[in-house]
Parts: structure tokens; sequence; C-alpha cells
């Protein structure tokens, strides 16, 4: 059997990855940032829906912490 070059260009997905360049960087934190919500704000906006990284129905530190 060859075992010829096997390699996948294509990462994992990355949940923080906010802005879909394939990097978890500054661009994201920022992005991130700017849909923070703290824990008593309700949800976040529709667009920011993707930066909840938890889940929760809010912003705040610990989904910076997930970043
Ligand atoms: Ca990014
Ligand atoms: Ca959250
Ligand atoms: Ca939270």
């Amino acid at each position: 059997m060859n075992m010829g070059a096997y390699e996948s260009l294509k990462g994992p997905p990355l949940p923080a990855d906010l802005n879909g360049d394939c990097t978890v960087n500054d661009a994201d934190f920022r992005l991130l940032d700017a849909c923070k919500t703290g824990p008593d704000l309700g949800a976040p906006l529709l667009d920011c829906a993707n930066a909840d990284l938890d889940h929760d129905d809010d912003v705040d530190q610990s989904d910076f912490g997930l970043l």
C-alpha cells in the first residue's frame, strides 16, 4: 500500500476563529471584545452569536477564556 503524501490542508475547525481566517489572533479578540455583553446584559446581538463561545447566551470573561 502506498503511503505517499496524505496531508490535509484544512485543520480542525476553530470555534474561536470569529472572522474565518483560520487563525485565532488579535483580530478575533477585537471582534469578541466588540460583542462583549457581560454577565448581566442578556444575549449577544445576532451578529455576535458566534462570539458566545461557551453558548451560555452572553459574551463575557469565560468566552474570552476560550478564545
Ligand atoms: Ca481569525
Ligand atoms: Ca458565553
Ligand atoms: Ca457567560
